[in-house]
């Protein structure tokens, strides 16, 4: 199934509200992939792990404040510290499957209030998806499938706003999928797209950067 080192792996960004299933469909994209003998891995952001992503995590669950300019730029920071490993995976021909990406970093942040391409500046440079996979929801469904967290931003207020605010981020590499469906169709017509995106990048689309 082409597992050629020679090509690389493709960048799939998974994005949508809470309670959209990004993070089950996550790991099935990645168990359908390593079942075709893919390289593969699951990456999400913000990625928790780094000292930004403790900073991250403790602002996201209450126990820090900051200014909303600065926890943009930490979740920035987040991918930036990350872009040289991802660029290397990709070149050696691993796929990733990304949870939550820019998208939600400039989603998010203009939701507050934050200008739009003040939000987009330092993304500029990172690596820019094959796909993204946006699983269109309204904010309305998604909170009824209950389960937020106590965690900032899991109000179905401000979930509405981020929905707006995703809405004016579509382009070419994003294919909005309906989440309201049967949970295995959603994750049907995922495989089938994804699996495209990797053959693609397999046959040489060059990788190219944010914002293109
Ligand atoms: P989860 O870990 O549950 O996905 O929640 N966010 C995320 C931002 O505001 N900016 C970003 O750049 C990213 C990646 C979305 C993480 C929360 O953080 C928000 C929900």
């Amino acid at each position: 199934s082409g597992c050629n080192s020679e090509s690389r792996g493709a960048l799939v960004v998974l994005e949508g509200l809470d309670r959209s299933g990004k993070t089950s469909q996550s790991s099935r994209l990645l168990t359908y992939l390593e079942g075709l003998g893919h390289s593969v891995e699951l990456w999400r952001f913000p990625d928790r792990s780094t000292n930004v992503g403790q900073m991250i995590s403790s602002y996201l669950s209450n126990k820090s404040q900051l200014d909303d300019h600065t926890i943009h730029l930490l979740f920035s920071a987040n991918r930036w510290e990350k872009r040289s490993l991802m660029e290397t995976k990709l070149k050696t021909g691993t796929t990733l499957i990304v949870d939550r990406y820019s998208y939600s970093g400039v989603a998010f942040s203009s939701a507050k209030g934050l200008g739009d391409e003040w939000c987009k500046a330092p993304e500029i440079g990172l690596l820019a998806p094959d796909l993204v996979l946006y699983l269109d929801i309204q904010p309305e469904k998604a909170a009824e499938r209950g389960g937020y967290g106590g965690e900032k931003y899991e109000q179905l207020e401000f979930q509405r706003k981020v929905a707006q605010c995703y809405q004016v981020l579509h382009d070419a590499s994003w294919m909005i999928v309906d989440a309201c469906r049967p949970i295995e169709d959603i994750e049907k017509q995922l495989q089938e797209l994804v699996l495209e995106c990797v053959m693609a990048c397999q046959k040489g689309k060059p990788l190219a950067n944010l914002w293109s």
